[in-house]
């Protein structure tokens, strides 16, 4: 049977390296040449700038006092804490925001402050900080002031209002800063016009952290946390960090990667009751470091449940709670949310794929949207990882939008490299929806009775635009491998490229003219386990596609495209193999 959505085109490329710089690498630093390779090819010809890759040291990290409105933030603050004043720190409900909310709270609270946080409701806030919601913050806090974090970077009009009834109030966000920006308000986003601060790919967690250095090294010796002390206390909020920085899909480079290795590892020793029940949930084995790919599928979607469900207040609880019995409950609260989360998602994309494996014509379609209502499941909290998942079956962008009190709202997931949102924001202006997002993530909403108009124009303007080079799938090796390189040694040396995720993939090698008998055994759906021999040299591999070749085509000479890793099971490396080609004659 074919299916009614044909695959993309992939495009194959080899990145060039300078050999000069590799070998300079293997005798400076002493790693396995295939390693220096990699490095070469990823920009780090400087052993230097190499090694400090392979090691990622906290104490590399910039500077706090280098990020614009550092100095004034933390004379406000430091005030209101020595006065144990009240301030309001606002947040935001996915796991970026509640992990910020939660560093920057427990920092504020142990200086003295009578820290307050606050985290809008998904569906009766809406996102980011509004009018309204400042309001009631106002009205029910009576805050000093009010910290952001993770938004408030486009509140020009709540911030004003805020300020008119006499709160001080500052912005920490990392989000693009929009040409007019909040007045009367101190600033942090290192992405601001004029902001010397080096790293600008901080998430959300990650200003908030610096926040808290920057706080603790000015007056932390206070309340008994003195230079040599603050150290540790950062160690632990780097472990909420690393959460957040991975689950917000920042690059995992520069100083995201030093704050993500330190959490990881220190996760190893959770400490805090919450952040052991959350691991423990995750399946994280107790005493290990959860991987990117952990927390990316197991906790940062546990720690987003609550706030799609309900209330995202239950995630910032597990994350803040000193009561060992008080996590476990909230954990497993999370726990349902969570199964409830992925039983509503399922249905939606279920609901969706079914229409377009009959109405779907891939010639036609460049942008697919698709409606439903409350009452058939489609609830606005998880329409967004539906569309991903619609996404990555028909690999076209995605709108998934739910019919409610006379509008038609949701979240679009692009794919490949079609920019979404630059696409879409000029149809949104002419039927005058509420528009937000980036590149690759939208959140929209139409008057119901201007929809249909909007839908036709969406799909022409992206059919108008079709370019199916952007939704090829382009598979870069990193460097060429020889069969003979695979060794243990490698796949140690390797590690050290470690954390890998957005920005720092799975080192990919091209090995050529591999040979294969054409045996395989099967594993999963299209999975097959093999083995390849090259230069006599005979290789363990799994191929999860490789089922799709057919048994006749198999056997012959092959190009191949893997990441190397130990098979936990054979207990020697092994290949992954991600594509194979016939070999070109040489
Ligand atoms: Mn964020």
């Amino acid at each position: 049977m074919t299916s009614a959505f044909p695959p993309p085109r992939v495009t194959r490329r080899l990145r060039p390296h300078d050999a000069g710089a590799a070998a300079l690498l293997v005798r400076e630093l002493g790693v396995a040449a295939p390693l220096a390779r990699v490095l070469a090819a990823r920009g780090f010809v400087s052993p230097p700038e190499a090694r400090a890759w392979l090691r990622p040291d906290p104490a590399s990290l910039h500077d706090p006092f280098g990020m614009g409105g550092m100095d004034a933030a933390v004379d406000r603050l430091v005030d209101a804490c020595r006065r144990g004043a009240r301030v309001v720190v606002f947040g935001d409900y996915d796991c970026d925001g509640i992990g910020a909310l939660a560093i920057l709270t427990t920092t504020l609270k142990r200086l003295g402050a009578d820290a307050v946080p606050f985290l809008p409701h998904r569906l009766r806030d809406g996102y980011g900080l509004r009018s309204e919601t400042l309001r009631r913050v106002l009205d029910e806090h009576a805050p000093e002031g009010i910290v952001t974090v993770d938004c408030g970077i486009t509140a020009v009009e709540p911030i004003r209002e805020a300020v008119e009834r006499g709160a001080f109030v500052i912005v920490t966000d990392h989000h693009l800063p929009p040409e007019e920006l909040p007045r009367g308000a101190v600033l942090l986003n290192p992405r601001l016009p004029g902001c010397a601060y080096p790293f600008k790919e901080l998430a959300g967690a990650g200003i908030a952290w610096k926040l808290s250095e920057a706080l603790l090294l000015s007056d932390g010796a206070r309340v008994g946390l003195d230079a040599k002390a603050v150290r540790p206390w950062m160690a632990s909020l780097a472990k909420v960090a690393a959460l957040s920085t991975v689950a917000d899909m920042v690059p995992l480079t520069g100083e995201n990667r030093v704050l993500v290795s330190w959490g990881l590892a220190g996760l190893a020793e959770p400490r805090s009751p919450g952040l052991t029940a959350l691991l423990s949930r995750s399946s994280v084995r107790a005493g290990k470091s959860p991987s990117v790919h952990d927390v990316a599928f197991r906790i940062a979607p546990r720690l987003n449940a609550s706030g799609r469900i309900d209330h995202a207040f239950r995630a910032l609880e597990l994350l803040t709670t000193s009561d060992a019995a008080r996590a476990e409950q909230l954990a497993e609260e999370i726990e349902a949310a969570n199964t409830e989360r992925r039983r509503m998602q399922e249905r939606v994309v279920a609901a969706a794929l079914g229409r377009l494996e009959k109405t779907f014509e891939p010639d036609r379609d460049a942008l697919v949207v698709e409606t439903g209502t409350p009452e058939e499941g489609w609830h606005r909290g998880v329409l967004g990882i539906a569309a991903s998942k619609v996404a990555q079956t028909v690999f076209r962008p995605v709108l998934l939008l739910s019919r409610e009190d006379g509008r038609v709202g949701g979240s679009g997931r692009t794919w490949g490299r079609t920019p979404l949102h630059e696409r879409l924001a000029p149809v949104a202006r002419r039927h005058e929806a509420e528009f937000g997002g980036h590149h690759a993530a939208i959140g929209i909403s139409v008057a119901a009775s201007a929809f249909e108009a909007f839908r036709n124009d969406a799909k022409e303007a992206f059919a108008r635009s079709r370019d199916e080079e952007e939704w090829s799938v382009v598979l870069e090796a990193d460097a060429p491998l020889r069969a003979a390189e695979v060794t243990p040694e490698l796949v140690e040396h390797l590690g050290r490229l470690e954390p890998h995720g957005m920005g720092n993939p799975k080192p990919l090698f091209l090995l050529r003219s591999l040979s294969w008998n054409g045996r395989g055994r099967p594993v999963g759906e299209h999975g097959l386990r093999l083995v390849l021999e090259g230069e006599g040299v005979r290789l363990d591999a799994v191929g999860w596609s490789l089922g799709r070749i057919p048994p006749a085509g198999r056997a012959g000479t092959w190009d191949v495209l893997a990441n190397i890793a130990l098979d936990a099971f054979l207990g020697r490396p092994a290949l992954t193999v991600l594509d194979a080609t016939p070999a070109e004659a040489a």
